[in-house]
This record gives C-alpha cells, sequence and structure tokens, in this order.
C-alpha cells in the first residue's frame, strides 16, 4: 500500500471518532464492531477515492442557518440504502391501523386499554435483526411512539409504556442491543403528535376530551425529555419523527427540536417530518434552507431522482403499516422493483413490516423478506455505496454507479438488446453480470450496445456491471427509451 493512504485512513477514521462519537462516547464506549465498520467504509469508500465528503443541503432551517446535517453520518446513511421499518404497539392484538383507528374503528376506550393485555411472549429481538440482515437490510427503524401515545421502552415522563403491560421487558432495549450485536444501524420512530397525551392541543377521532386545559408548552417538555431518553439511554442513530402536520406543531418548533437534538449528538440523522417543510406524500421538503431536516420522507411511494436532496422512501410489505390479519403482501418481484428504482432514483428504501401481537413476524412476511436476500447476496454489490444514475428509472431498468462502474438494473427480462445513450467519449471497457459472465458489447458514438445473454437465472432482475472510462458520478442523468 502506498503512503497517502494510512494517512486519509487515520483522517477519515479521527473524523469519524471526533465528529461521531465523542458525544455518544460520553455515555458508552466505542465498539469494536464501530471502529472497524468505520475503517472499513473508510477504505472502501470515501478514503480511497480521496474525495472530501460533499456540504448536505439539509440542516437546522431558517433559525439555525449554520446548523448543518453531520456529513458523514448522512454519507453512512446513503450508503446503507436498505433499511427495516417496524410499527409495532398493543394495537397490534386488535390488528387494525396503529394510531388512526383510535376512536375510529376501535373506540378510543378499548384502544387505550389494549396495553393491559399487550404480552409479547414470542419477541425475539435477534431473530427480527437477523432477518432484517438476511434481506439485506443494513439499519432499523421501529415506533418507539406512534400517534397513540404508546411507548415501547419503559418511560421516566409517562406510565403509559411497555413497562405497565403483562410483558414488561424493555422491547427497544433489546432492539438496540440486537442491533449493535448484528451491526445494524439502530433508529427510532417517534411521532410528535400524540393524541393520547393530556396536554397534547388536538384531539383526534371520537375523543371528546376538552382541550381547554391543555397546553403545547408542557406537552413539548414531555417531548423533548422522551427523545432525550431515546438519544442518552437507547443511543438512537435515527429520529424518524412524524405527525407534523396537524396545526398543534408549528416551524419554529421543529426547528427547535432539530438544534435540541444536534445539542445532545451531533450524529444523528432527523428527517424532515421533523418540521413543517414536508410536503404531501410526496415527501420532499420545498424549501430546504427554510425548513429543518436532514432528508425527504416519500411515502407508500417512490421519491423522484435527485443529486441533490437525500430522501428515503417508506413502503409497507402489506398495506398496513401495523401486522394485519391475511393482509395482501406484494410479492418479491415488486419488492425488488421497488428497490431497484428507489436507489435508481438516488434514494434509501424503508421497507416496513408489522409484527404480530405475540412477537413474531409473520410467517408469510418472513419468507417474503428471504426472497429479497436472496437478490440481494447476488446484487448487492449494485445498491450498497452506490448512488442513482445516470440513468433514470423506468419500468424496464434503472442504474446505479460507484466510481466508474455502473450498475444497469434490469427489470424487464425480455430486451435482448440494450442500447444506452451515453455523452462523446464515454466507452465501456468491460460489461458483466453480476454473480454471472462478461457480456458482449460494442462502443458506438455517443452509445453503448449490450448483447442480453441467454439463460440468465430466474429472478426479479438481473444487473449488468458496466466498467467506463470516466467517474459515472460525472455524466448528467439520462433517459433510456
Ligand atoms: C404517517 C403515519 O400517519 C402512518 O401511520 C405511518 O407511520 C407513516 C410512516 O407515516 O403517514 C401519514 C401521514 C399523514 C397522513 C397519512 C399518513 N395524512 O395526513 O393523511
Amino acid at each position: 500500500m502506498e503512503n497517502p493512504k494510512p494517512f486519509l485512513f487515520s483522517g477519515c477514521f479521527v473524523s469519524r471518532v471526533s465528529r461521531h462519537d465523542l458525544i455518544s462516547r460520553v455515555t458508552r464506549p466505542v465498539s469494536r464492531v464501530t471502529i472497524f465498520s468505520a475503517i472499513a467504509l473508510c477504505l472502501a469508500t470515501s478514503c480511497a477515492q480521496q474525495q472530501p465528503l460533499p456540504t448536505p443541503i439539509g440542516g437546522g432551517g431558517e433559525a439555525n442557518p449554520t446548523l448543518k446535517t453531520n456529513a458523514l453520518a448522512l454519507k453512512n446513511f446513503q450508503d446503507m440504502r436498505f433499511g427495516m421499518f417496524v410499527h409495532w404497539g398493543p394495537i397490534s392484538i386488535k390488528g387494525t391501523e396503529i394510531g388512526w383507528s383510535r376512536g375510529v374503528e376501535i373506540p378510543v376506550s378499548t384502544y387505550d386499554s389494549l396495553y393491559l393485555k399487550f404480552n409479547p411472549v414470542n419477541f425475539n429481538a435477534d431473530e427480527w435483526i437477523g432477518l432484517a440482515k438476511e434481506a439485506g437490510m443494513k439499519y432499523f427503524v421501529i415506533t418507539s411512539k406512534h400517534h397513540d401515545g404508546f411507548a415501547l421502552w419503559p418511560s421516566e415522563y409517562t406510565d403509559f409504556d411497555i413497562a405497565a403491560t403483562p410483558y414488561k421487558k424493555d422491547v427497544l432495549k433489546a432492539m438496540e442491543l440486537a442491533c449493535e450485536k448484528q451491526g445494524i444501524l439502530f433508529g427510532t420512530y417517534h411521532s410528535v403528535l400524540d393524541w393520547h397525551h393530556p396536554d397534547y392541543t388536538t384531539r383526534h377521532g371520537n375523543d371528546n376530551r376538552p382541550v381547554d386545559s391543555t397546553t403545547m408548552v408542557r406537552y413539548k417538555k414531555y417531548l423533548f425529555n422522551q427523545v432525550k431518553e431515546l438519544i442518552q439511554n437507547y443511543h438512537t442513530n435515527i429520529l424518524w419523527f412524524d405527525g407534523q402536520w396537524e396545526k398543534s406543531w408549528t416551524h419554529k418548533d421543529g426547528m427547535e427540536l432539530y438544534k435540541y437534538i444536534r445539542g445532545l449528538n451531533d450524529n444523528i440523522l432527523i428527517n424532515n417530518r421533523v418540521d413543517k417543510g414536508f410536503k404531501g406524500m410526496a415527501g420532499m421538503t420545498d424549501s430546504i434552507a427554510k425548513y429543518a431536516g436532514d432528508y425527504g420522507t416519500p411515502e407508500q411511494r417512490i421519491g423522484g431522482f435527485s443529486k441533490e436532496y437525500p430522501w428515503e422512501s417508506c413502503i409497507t410489505v402489506g398495506e398496513q403499516w401495523a401486522w394485519k390479519p391475511n393482509d395482501k403482501l406484494k410479492s418479491v418481484d415488486q419488492i425488488v422493483h421497488t428497490l431497484i428504482k428507489t436507489v435508481g432514483g438516488n434514494g434509501n428504501l424503508l421497507l416496513n413490516v408489522g409484527p404480530m401481537p405475540d412477537g413474531r413476524i409473520e410467517p408469510r412476511q418472513v419468507e417474503l423478506l428471504k426472497g429479497v436476500g436472496k437478490w440481494m447476496a447476488v446484487n448487492g454489490e449494485g445498491v450498497y455505496g452506490t448512488r442513482g444514475g445516470p440513468f433514470l428509472p423506468n419500468d424496464k431498468l434503472a442504474s446505479t454507479h460507484a466510481g466508474q462502474v455502473i450498475y444497469l438494473h434490469v427489470m424487464d427480462k425480455t430486451l435482448k438488446e440494450i442500447v444506452l445513450p451515453v455523452p462523446q467519449g464515454v466507452k465501456a471497457s468491460r460489461v458483466s453480470v453480476l454473480g454471472g459472465k462478461t457480456v458482449s458489447y460494442d462502443n458506438r458514438d455517443k452509445e453503448i450496445l449490450i448483447r442480453v445473454p441467454e439463460n440468465l437465472p430466474d429472478s426479479p432482475a438481473y444487473v449488468l456491471r458496466i466498467k467506463i472510462n470516466r467517474n459515472a458520478g460525472t455524466i448528467d442523468p439520462i433517459e433510456v427509451k
């Protein structure tokens, strides 16, 4: 190895330790896994390429113009590309939607008493995380608190929590530890709205408790305290907020919460639902300098291609966030294609499963995730650590790239030849199928022609690895017919 590498390596390492772990170090030692994965990531990506990290465009909003998203944490998050989302709580007993069915399908008093029967005796955190890993996921986000206000950890600030259930055990701690043990980044979904809390100023469903004596001042104290617990006692790495759309929550509140979190741990990623910039299900923030947040959150849809603003689509495996008996599930093909189009648009995919009331993930969902994992085991090289483009995603194909390699993800298996329009001078020097053989191609004037090999193994999609003579990240987005 030549001399620049050790130098860069240590530079990268130091920057990770100082910016990343100094604060969390106060409360916990930096684990060997963290250090080794930091080294591996450094060598594999930015350090090896000797590129400075781009300055993130997200941050603390107009009240905090100099408060920026942690660039390294954001890069590592984007490199992961695929995570598991879990919506879970006492409502799984009824099998209706978490939060939303309170006071709608399920009377308020019934909903609010379900926790007294919540006893997921078959819950096993290592099994969930083992499954996430088998599916090829690199991070995990679970509902610490949904709109119904129930806390999945023994919170110092409420009795409406896991400690008050017959189960009693700390689900969130078990998840944090399983993630740490298995090398998965741990995060939490936390609703800023709380339809259960007496002080929260908006009521939902047929909840007719008066609001005259409610106050966001007291409620916000509660919320901030709980967020502090998640950071200091559970070392959450992602705060995935939600519920920001109600008028009780203001733009000022969003920026204040963002700043509060950064003050506790600079390393944490904060989604754009912390503030009012999130627009509709498309989920992007319309004025990034004005609103707080690190990344966009398109919901139940694939985000639009963006090199500038990081985003993550959250999508359910079935039709409900929380577990629903006999829910209609997507197929392995559908999920793999969703993942391909997402990474092809330069986004992450946070795929949601809803575990059952006894603590197990439903066997049909387990099979589905294993099917996705089978595809990822062969094709993960075209997903992890890549960025979307240059060929824009469509229904037939999508692309990602890393350095001088373009990964062409082909979903349409009827194509015999693929003609890729490229800028003048861009030439391929080798084409192969991931997990397979080299592929025949021709460099032509402003296009590369690829002859799709016959007898490709049956799979939701195949990935062509195309080595070119230029950094693919410098090529502007291209539409392919
Ligand atoms: C939100 C949650 O409400 C939902 O339960 C889930 O947690 C998802 C990830 O995020 O999605 C929304 C937000 C707002 C509306 C609908 C779904 N809305 O205003 O209709």
